[in-house]
């Protein structure tokens, strides 16, 4: 019994897996002494700052700088003229296509980046802005990417006449690609000759992340050594730093990228953004460290938004309700510069885990890339790559046939789902989806919230509001979502050329205590609690004596980057592999000081043990000193490992939400009742990190569904650039969720994790709007654009007849 104890004691040391270990990151923040990039202050640092366009599409006829440049402690004023002979003025995004980094003859979108002013400090850099003076002339602005591919006018001048794009050919002057998957003409045939059919036009509108930290950079080149140091607010560091290398020449083992701590970076900072670039070529043209950083309106404004996917939708099933075909085609605004962050081969995400968790025998989807004259980016704000477009396009698709089918969504849902004796599944798509058990959650889900009793009170309010006794409906948003994170294996997923493997170094110091780096980047995640949990349980040393380091790319291994949830599905699992070549090494040292055969030891907790003869051992610890201490044959000193990780799959979380809603007829007011979360995030490493993610996710999903949204006029003017119209939850919209969970592991990944970051997001959306569209079903609503503000919600109610 004391032996158990002491063995349940020695586990509880470590605070390793399954362990809701307080996050060790929290100390700093809480106090004000987190280190971000607004921190970074260098002697002689300058200050830029831009001058951007008023107009959504224009001439650029001319700049004039001479009154900027009077301006006493103004250093420089850089134009794309400047830029031109060092091929700097356009840039190469991450999907293949070229941005501006200043206008270039013109402009395509308001707050596009026109001239970089670089001043002595930031307020004397604003007041030069002012006083650069811009020639425009206005040219037709083309907002809607419907009416962009029918337009003569011409968004992209220098690719005019290019009939090939980076994905294929391009059909219109306006068109980026068309991208497609799946069976066309099998699909067509079933939905053919469908018993019945059901068909909606689902938009995703246009959002933005807006973490509470902008995005900035301060740049510092050192002309003797010839060394670049960056620090940024990169969600991938390593990758800036190569492609920082190939643009400027400078050699990469010159060039230093450091990513501080991060604000929240929630995919806002994934991309490359013309004032990274800007800080890079003023300090090597004034040989003083410059500094970026940008405010509210212009993060609102002008860096990457999020979806804006207009998914037209084609579901078929039998009259019993089994789903026997889908075909989706979307039409999606990129804005002005095609700036999606994702993998090479996939120009609309992994779109393509649209079939959901439903066993849909054939399906198709086409997406038709489209430039309008808004800002560029396209991939943002927990999406996994356009994973939550997906998601609510198939829960939204799910419950138009759930009506057609005059039948329970629920029970819809269920005779639909995957089995659990059917993974690994290979879905119409081309995905295989690696584990999953979808009806054990989702019954777990319908019983916590009482879904029986909850449609008998719907049913008897519906019928209280048609007798005149209430004006609340009440909605339940229900909502079985797959996700697919952990991008990804090298033989098909790429940024920019770079295969997207990940990467954990590890070294043991003497007094056995650690240290370990990674290619990836937490922005709020949490990593340095929870990858030292995962490292505790591989080399049994305590969490707390090990510390995790991030983001420096002088010191970290080469990794891809913190963004699509991959940091536990790939990191992790480097994490896990470096451990487990720490523990090999140790299990050589220990079979030295015992005296015994390496295979006449097993791992115990945090030591090895002599088969057999429990009270001879040697902890970690001990091994640890030895490896630094003393001459073993054969065995270099050290204890160190390195693990680059290439995962053989992706992993497949996935959960079960449930949003009960009340809805006021005729304030368009809304209140959420009840919130319930199912997550299968494979094996939990912290639960109570997880639950923290979960709350972030699902209330920037309350965000998106219920209010928020990147709006423009027919101008192109963004109406939505402060926080004034941009709508961000507080304390007071949030409701309280309820947060549960099942756990099925991913087979392929060494500790079996999942990703979970995203979840919340890529599922809470349709679950929100999944109940406003609820309550308004007896009345025969089928199709309601998000976001759901009170305005929206009065319209549903007005245009059903529903105020007298
Ligand atoms: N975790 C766990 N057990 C699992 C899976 C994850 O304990 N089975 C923990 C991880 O150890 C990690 C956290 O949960 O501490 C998130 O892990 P993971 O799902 O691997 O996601 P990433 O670390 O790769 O984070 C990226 C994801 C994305 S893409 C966006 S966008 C987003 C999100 O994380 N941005 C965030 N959550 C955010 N949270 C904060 N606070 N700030 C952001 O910018
Ligand atoms: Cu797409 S938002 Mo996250 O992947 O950084």
């Amino acid at each position: 019994m004391k032996d158990l104890e002491d063995r349940q004691e020695r586990i509880d040391n470590l605070k390793g897996m399954g362990c809701s270990r307080k996050r060790v990151e929290d100390a700093r923040f809480t106090q004000g002494k987190g280190n971000y990039v607004d921190d970074v202050n260098l002697p002689g640092m300058l200050h830029g700052d831009f001058v951007r366009s008023p107009y959504a599409h224009a001439r650029v006829k001319s700049i004039n700088i001479d009154a900027a440049m009077a301006l006493d402690g103004v250093v420089a004023v850089l134009t794309a003229k400047d830029l031109e002979p060092l091929a700097l003025h356009w840039m190469p995004t991450l999907a293949g296509d070229k941005q501006m980094v200043l206008a270039d003859g013109k402009v395509l979108f308001q707050g596009q980046e026109v001239a970089f002013v670089v001043a002595k400090d930031h307020y004397i850099a604003a007041d030069a802005v002012e006083l650069v003076e811009v020639e425009y002339e206005e040219l037709p602005v083309l907002v809607d990417p419907f009416e962009a591919l029918q337009s003569d006018v011409v968004l992209r001048e220098d690719i005019k006449d290019e009939k090939e794009g980076a994905h294929g050919p391009r059909r219109h002057h306006n068109h980026i690609f068309l991208w497609e998957e799946g069976d066309k003409e099998a699909t067509e045939q079933v939905l053919d000759e469908a018993e019945v059919v059901a068909e909606e036009m689902v938009y995703y509108h246009r959002t933005h992340p807006c973490p509470l930290e902008p995005c900035g950079s301060v740049a510092s080149m050192d002309k003797i050594n010839g060394k670049l140091t960056l620090w940024g607010t990169f969600q991938a560091p390593h990758v800036v730093r190569t492609v920082a290398s190939i643009l400027s020449g400078i050699e990469e083992h010159n060039i230093r990228v450091i990513s501080p701590d991060i604000g929240g970076g929630f995919g806002n900072k994934v991309g490359v953004y013309p004032g990274y670039v800007c800080s890079i070529v003023a300090t090597i043209v004034t040989g003083q460290p410059v500094k970026w950083i940008e405010d509210r309106m212009e993060n609102l404004m002008a860096t990457a938004f999020a979806r804006d996917y207009w998914m037209k939708g084609k579901i078929s099933a039998t009259k019993e309700g089994k789903i026997t075909g889908l075909h989706c085609h979307v039409t999606a605004d990129h804005g002005a510069f095609d700036a999606c962050a994702d993998p090479t081969k996939f120009p609309a995400g992994f779109f393509h885990i649209c079939t959901g968790s439903y066993d849909i025998p054939v399906a198709y989807v086409g997406v038709d890339g489209v430039y309008t004259n808004k800002a560029p980016g396209g991939v943002a704000y927990r999406c996994s790559f356009r994973v939550t477009e997906a998601a609510y396009f198939i829960e939204r698709m799910i419950e138009v046939l759930a009506m057609e089918l005059n039948m329970d969504a629920a029970e819809l849902r269920r005779i639909n789902f995957i089995k659990a004796d059917q993974f690994p599944y290979q879905s119409a798509l081309g995905w295989e989806y690696d584990s999953g058990d979808y009806h054990t959650a989702w019954d777990k889900a319908l019983a916590a919230v009482g879904y029986d009793d909850l449609r008998a009170e719907q049913a008897q309010r519906v019928e209280d509001f048609k007798a005149g006794k209430t004006r609340k409906l009440l909605g339940i948003g229900l909502t079985h979502f797959t996700e697919i994170v952990g991008a990804g294996p090298v033989k098909n997923c790429d940024i920019l050329g770079m295969g997207m493997f990940d990467s954990c170094e590890i070294r043991i110091h003497p007094t056995g205590s650690a240290i370990a780096r990674l290619g990836t980047i937490s922005q709020g995640q949490g990593h340095a609690t929870t990858f030292a949990q995962i490292l505790a349980s591989e080399i049994g040393l305590s969490a707390d004596s090990i510390t995790i380091e991030e983001g420096d790319t002088d010191t970290a291994p080469y990794g891809l980057g913190t963004y699509g949830s991959r940091s536990t599905p790939v990191a992790g699992a480097a994490t896990a592999m470096a451990g487990r070549k720490i523990r090999a090494k140790a299990q050589m040292i220990a079979a030295y000081l015992l005296e015994v055969h390496d295979n006449d030891l097993e791992w115990d907790v945090d030591r090895f043990v002599v088969k057999g003869a429990p009270e001879r051992f040697k902890t970690m610890k001990d091994i640890a000193y030895a490896a630094y201490n003393q001459a073993i044959p054969g065995v270099e000193p050290g204890l160190e490992a390195v693990s680059y990780y290439d995962p053989p799959n992706m992993t497949y979380p996935f959960g079960a939400y449930i949003c009960v809603m009340e809805v006021d007829v005729d304030t368009g007011e809304h209140e959420i009742r009840q919130f319930y979360a199912l997550d299968d995030c494979g094996t939990r490493i912290n639960p109570m990190v997880i639950e923290g993610q979960v709350h972030g996710g699902l209330t920037e999903a309350l965000a998106i569904a219920m209010g928020q949204e990147i709006a423009y006029d027919d101008m192109g003017n963004c109406k939505t650039g402060t926080l004034m119209d941009f709508f961000i939850p507080t304390a007071v919209e949030t409701p309280h969720y309820t947060t549960d969970h099942t756990e099925t592991p991913s087979p392929h990944h060494p500790i079996g994790a999942k990703g979970v970051g995203e979840s919340p997001n890529v599922g809470g959306v349709p679950a929100f709007s999944n109940a406003v569209h609820d309550a308004f079903r007896a009345f025969g609503l089928r199709q309601s654009h998000m976001p759901h503000d009170h305005w929206r919600i009065w319209k549903i109610a007005s245009d059903l007849g529903l105020h007298g």
